[in-house]
C-alpha cells in the first residue's frame, strides 16, 4: 500500500508511515448551535460566535471527501446534560451562571445545553449521516463518561483528526485524553475556533511542544491534499 502523510508540525503526520482509512476516525466536536450558533450558550456568554462559527465551511468540506473514502469512520459527539441536570455537576451550574448562562436555563434556543433541545442540536450543515456515530458526553472531553473508547477499540481505529469548538477546551481536553490512550492524533487548525482568537492559537502551539506533545497540527487542506490519493 502506497504510504500517504499529511503535511503538518512538528512532523508529518502521523508518524508511523501513511493514513489508514480502516485504523483513522474524523472527529467532529460540538458543534452544535450552543457553541456556534445565534442565541446559544457561547452567544448567550457575549462572546463573539463568529470565531466558532468558521469552522463550519472547512469541516463540511472535509466531510464530505472523507465520507466518500472506504472504511474512514466519522464521529460526532455533542456536549449536554439530560432535561432534569441529574449530571450537571453543580459546580459547572454555578460557573454558567456566572458567566450570564446557566445551563438548563431558558434562551432563544430553548434550554442551554441540555438535550434534545433546539441549542444543543449539531448545526444543519454538520448533521451526521445515518450510520455515523454519535457520542453524548456531559464534560469536556470525549472519552469521559462516554463509550468513544470501547467504539474506536472494536473498530481497530488508532488515529484520530480532531475538529469542532471549541480548540482549548472541548478539544483539546478530547486530544489530551486520546494521547494519553495511546491514539496518534492531528489537530485542524481552521476545522477548530476558540472562543478567544488568543486562545485558539495558544492551544494550537502547545500541541507542537516537546516534538508534538499531543500529536500534530495541521490544516483541512493539507489533509484534503493528502486524500487525493484515495
Ligand atoms: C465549552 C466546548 N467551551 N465544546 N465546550 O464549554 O468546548
Amino acid at each position: 500500500m502506497r504510504s500517504v502523510q499529511i503535511e503538518a508540525r512538528p512532523y508529518k503526520w502521523p508518524y508511523d508511515g501513511g493514513i489508514v482509512p480502516e485504523r483513522t476516525a474524523l472527529m467532529v466536536i460540538d458543534m452544535q448551535t450552543d457553541f456556534c450558533g445565534p442565541g446559544g450558550y457561547v452567544a448567550r456568554m457575549g462572546y463573539d460566535i463568529s470565531l466558532t462559527a468558521r469552522a463550519i465551511k472547512p469541516i463540511r468540506r472535509l466531510l464530505d471527501r472523507v465520507r466518500r473514502i472506504e472504511g474512514f469512520t466519522v464521529i460526532h459527539t455533542r456536549e449536554g446534560h439530560r432535561p432534569d441536570l441529574s449530571d450537571l455537576p453543580e459546580n459547572k451550574r454555578w460557573r454558567s451562571r456566572l458567566a450570564g448562562a446557566e445551563i438548563g436555563s431558558r434562551g432563544p434556543m430553548g434550554r442551554i445545553l441540555v438535550r434534545g433541545e433546539p441549542g444543543w442540536d449539531i448545526v444543519e450543515e454538520l448533521k451526521p449521516l445515518e450510520g455515523e456515530i454519535v457520542i453524548d458526553k456531559p464534560g469536556k472531553g470525549s472519552f469521559y463518561a462516554t463509550d468513544l473508547d470501547i467504539i474506536l477499540r472494536s473498530r481497530g481505529i488508532t488515529h484520530l483528526i480532531l475538529t469542532g469548538i471549541t480548540t482549548d477546551v472541548c478539544v483539546h481536553t478530547t486530544m489530551r485524553e486520546a494521547n494519553d490512550r495511546g491514539y496518534e492524533c492531528l489537530i485542524l487548525e481552521d476545522c477548530t475556533g476558540a472562543t478567544d482568537e488568543g486562545n485558539h492559537l495558544a492551544a494550537l502551539k502547545m500541541v507542537t511542544m516537546q516534538g508534538g506533545v499531543f500529536g500534530c497540527v495541521s490544516s483541512s487542506e493539507h489533509v484534503l491534499k493528502a486524500l487525493e490519493a484515495f
